[in-house]
């Protein structure tokens, strides 16, 4: 049976925009797994009780409901051993694991100024005002004020990916030869912006562009293939 995957999207049940959501998609394609994509929305939260919270990703793979896109991947490696492995290992997952903590204190809070009104702008009507409410709070200002400069934003969000530009110029993957959920990470941030706003995010001549186009054309271009607002 394909396993349920709760995805979370706005007025369009097409545009599945969650960057935490396209790890686990990422992931699952990863592993060569049939999954059925259940479109959600920020205010189903009855939708989702039976994991015990409010947010997504959710998974369910027959009886088994996992919550958590960290916990999703640990959880798909060691059901899915003969699966390819997401992390290459336990070698593999202590540097995974760096990038996890990169990713979510760095990329993500680079990104998230970028995205928010966008995000805003195509919720479902019954989601806006909680989004507008629980992301005003988190960040102390209205939506509109959030982003700034986008050109300041996307210089500081080049800047930031600087390791991996450096680790680019060996290899064509964060993983080596081929992606590892290291690349699920830090691409996914990237395909929010992508799905909710327009901007360019690096020159065409970058090597994060060269891999950014890499990701959209993995398995079998789940990601590019993906409805954004462009
Ligand atoms: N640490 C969690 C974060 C999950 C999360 O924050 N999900 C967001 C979507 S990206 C969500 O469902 N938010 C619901 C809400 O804010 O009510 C993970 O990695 O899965």
């Amino acid at each position: 049976m394909a396993i349920s995957h709760y995805e979370l999207c706005g007025k369009d049940p097409e545009i599945l925009f969650s960057p935490n959501v396209w790890r686990t998609k990422m992931a699952l394609a990863h592993k060569n797994l049939d999954f059925e994509t259940i479109p959600w929305r920020f205010t189903e939260k009855d939708k989702i009780a039976f994991s015990g919270q409010g947010k997504v990703p959710v998974i369910k793979d027959n009886d088994t409901t996992v919550i958590d896109s960290w916990d999703i991947a640990i959880y798909l490696e060691n059901a899915y051993p003969d699966r390819p492995s997401l992390f290459g290992g336990d070698a593999g997952l202590a540097g995974v694991t760096f990038i996890r903590h990169w990713v979510d204190t760095v990329i993500f809070p680079a990104c998230a100024p970028l995205a928010v009104f966008g995000v805003w702008k195509l919720l479902d009507e019954k989601d806006r005002a909680y989004f507008r409410e629980t992301r005003e709070a988190r960040f102390g200002k209205p939506l509109e004020d959030i982003c700034g400069d986008p050109a300041e934003r996307i210089e500081a969000l080049r800047k930031a990916f600087t390791p991996v530009r450096s680790m680019l110029s060996q290899q064509s993957y964060l993983g080596g030869d081929a992606p590892l959920f290291s690349d699920h990470m830090a691409f996914a941030p990237l395909q929010w912006l992508r799905c909710v706003t327009t901007h360019t995010l690096f020159e065409d001549s970058d090597l994060i562009q060269a891999w950014l186009e890499r990701m959209l054309k993995a398995y079998g271009g789940l990601a590019g293939d993906a409805k954004t607002i462009r």
